[in-house]
This record gives C-alpha cells, structure tokens and sequence, in this order.
C-alpha cells in the first residue's frame, strides 16, 4: 500500500474529484501556505484540534496559518510526519457514525530539544503571526521560557510586530501563566525585552477540549481501509470540539477570523475554563484512578459500570456545579457523560492517570477548598482523593501490577508501600505534600478524616466495594 504523502494524497484527489461526506480531503494549495504559527508540543492532542481549525482556516482560502509542529523533546512524530509531508489521518467518531478527514496545516516539523535554532528562527519569521501551545503541565518552566524569550528577542532584533502566544494546556488561567513565565525569563536577561513583550505580544487565556486518545495501530488500520493510504501517523477523536478564546490578539482582526471557523471568542474565558478543568477533566482523573484499580481499561468502560456512572453525576451535580458559572451546566453534564461513553474511543485509564499529582490540584482542589470553606461536603473527592493514594501502590484490585508514570511517581510509590494497610499514615503522608495538596488541606480536620475513612473502606472491600457504600450512603 502506498504511504500517505503530498503525491499519494494528490492521485487520491484526482481519483475522486468531488467531495465525499465520509472523506474530507485538503483542496487548498499546500504550496503557498505560509508558516504563520510555531505550535511548540507536537502530539494527538494539537492535531486534532488546533491544527483542524488552521486546516479549516486554510480552506477557506486564508494561505496564513499552516503550522510548524514542533515536539518539544520527542522525535517519533515529528520524524513520522516528515516522510508524510506533514499530513495525517483523523478519524472522527460519534454516535452518528465515522468519517475520515485527510489535514494539510502541518507544514513543517521540528524538534526543539534537537534543533532550538529552527525554532528560535521561525517564531522570529515575518510570516509567523501565533504561537500556540500545548507542552502539558510539568513543561511550564525554565526551558519553555528560555526557548520563547530566545525566540522573541529575534523577533524583535528583527523589526518585526509582536506575536499571539496561546497556550492551550488543561491550567487555570493559561495565557496568565505563559505570561508569567515568559516575562519573568525576559526581565532576568533584558529588560528591554520585557516591556517590548508587553507592548506587543498577546497571551490569551484559553480553554479547549477534544478527547483525543493516543493514536494506536488500530488507527492506522482504519484510516487504511477509509483512504487506500499507509498513514503511520493515523489518529482518532470524537465529533465535538471547544476551542474558547479570551479577545486578545496581536492582531485584532484575528478574533473575526477564527470565529469564522467556530471557536468562540469571550472577554472572560474562566467560567468555561473552570468548567472544562472541573467537569471533564476533574471527572477524569477521578474515573481513571478508579478504573486502574478496578481493571477497566478504558473511560467508556468504566461509565458502562453502574456505580461509576452514579459516581460522575453525582460528582458533577452535587460538588462541583455549585461552584461553576458556565450557562449551560446540566446540559454540558449530560453531554460529557456521552462523550465518556463514546466507545470508539477507546480512551486509556492508564494514560489519564498519568501526571496524576500535577492534574489534582488544578482538577479537583479549588472545588475541595470552596466547599470546606463553607462547610459543605465533599464526599466524591474525599473518596476519589483514597483511589489515587491507593493507586500508588501500583496494583489492581486483583493484584496485577501496573506502571506509574508521573514526575513524583518514585517517592509516591515508595510512600504508599512504607504507608501499605495504614490508612491514616498514609493519609498523613501523602497530604504532607503541598506541592499536591497545598498547604491548609492537610491541615484541615473534616478533609483529612474523610479521605482517611475512605481510605480504610478501600483496603478493607477494595475499590469497587467502597464505591458502592459511597453510593448506598
Ligand atoms: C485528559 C485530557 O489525559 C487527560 O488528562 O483529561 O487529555 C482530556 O481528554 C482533554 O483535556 C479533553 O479536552
């Protein structure tokens, strides 16, 4: 079978002139599209989400968003994607069906760890307009910042006009936090540079969200049979797609133009953004620790489990919705419980869980803290809380082990075994860490003795068992 390239792709075009509902190919002219965005964490996740809004951009006839993807250390995808020209496969799946969508924004690929002067140049190119990103949360740090302020320092050694930098990573005021970053690396080596970044670059908040689980071999098989093409790069997503984006753009024009593509384009993105980090992902990790203990391979399995299916509602409705703003809650509640069903996704439990000690306190602790803070309960995540330092110890319900991956992964595991059978030591343990925790948690009495009474129910009747007192209480 031929492999997926710019050739390959261009016989199957002319193989079936007109438009197909299950196949949508790249009609526009890929030559004369301009690298206008430097997309730094080159992964599923980008392809199937910002890179189609550029792709549907791209159609429309607007040659100025094809995409430098850049990996950030890994070279598998990039290296994948060269042979390709940049193209891959999506597979879209939802109740209604599937279809296949052939996307031409990737350009160009890189990687920064390997070549941080072609990404240096290119956001200090005359064609580059964004940089958006999407590096996951341990990634926001010294070497993210070095490699953009090295960047924008060319940029404005060059004469050129500032940038919109979005990051699209699942933190709470993400643009805030790029910011942030970036002006705190600049000050330290030129404070020119500094105020130049503030006068002229954006950095838009951003919530987005498309479940896109990795791609597997599976994928690959598919999007075989639906085009005729080997693609090594072949994904899958579901139908829906968000893409929130708060009105700060270097380019003002911009907020019209990607409105054009369906992103929506607010003055306040934190009602849907803490929206999205709660209900979606704050579900998520609760649903994924579950699932790792209780051997449910994937999240439709695990909502296919009665009790946890009870379990998310309940989370969503009775603790977090109270807090949250967005206008559309029950409806966005019931909608993510079918997205969690989608069974064609097939998204792992183990690689949700994974970072799991990053991915708390942005998911789960602001909804813990309001509710303490006024005495409610906090019954799901006390309980959830229990799965995840009964997830340390790197075994199932049934006693087959599994591999943990999370920067703090050694010492947690280290401390769940010196803790194994004590529920309140563990409790202690694992609370001491504020980097987790923060600091008024662990001190906190009605917390601390939930998390430990639920801890205790779990050892005793294990994770399945326990839920099912949750539910019956
Ligand atoms: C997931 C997210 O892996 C995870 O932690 O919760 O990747 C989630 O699928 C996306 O944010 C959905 O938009």
């Amino acid at each position: 079978m031929r492999a997926l390239s710019q050739a390959s792709l261009d016989e199957l075009k002319a193989a079936t002139p007109g438009k197909q509902a299950s196949l949508q190919l790249p009609h526009y002219d890929r030559q004369q599209m301009a690298v206008g965005v430097v997309h730094l964490g080159l992964g599923a996740f980008h392809r199937a989400h910002q890179a189609l809004v550029f792709d549907a951009l791209l159609a429309k006839g607007d040659a100025r968003w094809g995409v430098l993807g850049v990996g950030m250390h890994s070279t598998a995808l990039a290296d994948a994607l060269a042979p390709q020209d940049g193209l891959y496969t999506v597979q879209v799946a939802s109740a209604a069906g599937r279809r296949w969508q052939i996307a031409g924004a990737v350009r160009q690929t890189c990687v920064a760890a390997r070549e941080p002067q072609q990404v240096i140049a290119a956001i200090a190119a005359p064609s580059t307009r964004w940089v958006t990103l999407t590096v996951t949360e341990k990634a926001y740090g010294p070497e993210l910042a070095t490699l953009l302020v090295k960047g924008l320092a060319a940029r404005r050694a060059a004469g050129l006009g500032g940038l919109t930098l979005a990051s699209c990573d699942n933190l709470t005021g993400n643009g805030h936090k790029l910011r942030q970053l970036c002006l705190a690396a600049a000050q330290q080596s030129d404070a020119d540079l500094a105020t130049w970044i503030t006068a002229r670059c954006t950095f838009p908040n951003s919530m987005v969200d498309r479940i896109v689980p990795a791609a597997t071999l599976q994928h690959r098989a598919d999007a075989a049979e639906a085009t005729g093409l080997d693609d090594a790069c072949a994904l899958g997503t579901e139908s829906f797609w968000e893409w929130v984006i708060e009105r700060d753009f270097a380019d003002p024009l911009d907020a019209g133009v990607l409105a054009s593509a369906g992103v929506t384009v607010v003055d306040e993105v934190l009602p849907f953004e803490q929206a999205k980090l709660c209900m979606l992902n704050g579900s998520h990790t609760a649903i994924a620790l579950m699932g790792a203990v209780m051997s449910l391979p994937t999240v439709a399995d695990c909502v296919a489990h009665p009790d946890i299916h009870w379990y998310v509602h309940e989370l969503m409705t009775g603790v977090m919705m109270p807090q949250l703003r967005r206008p559309d809650l029950p409806a966005y509640r019931d909608a993510l419980l079918e997205r969690f069903a989608n069974p064609d996704l097939r998204h792992k439990v183990h690689q949700i869980a994974s970072d799991s000690s990053l991915k708390i306190p942005l998911r789960w602790l602001g909804t813990v803290k309001a509710r303490l803070a006024s005495g409610q309960q906090v019954e799901p995540l006390a309980f959830a809380s229990a799965v995840w330092m009964r997830y340390l110890l790197a075994e199932d319900d049934q006693g087959r082990p599994y591999a943990i991956s999370d920067p703090l992964g050694d010492r947690l595991q280290a401390l769940a075994q010196q803790h194994r059978g004590d529920a309140a030591g563990t409790v202690q343990a694992m609370l001491a860490l504020p980097s987790v925790w923060g600091n008024a948690l662990p001190a906190n009495p009605q917390w601390t003795s939930r998390v430990t009474f639920w801890l205790e129910r779990i050892q005793a009747v294990g994770v399945a068992g326990a839920l099912s007192q949750l539910r019956a209480a």
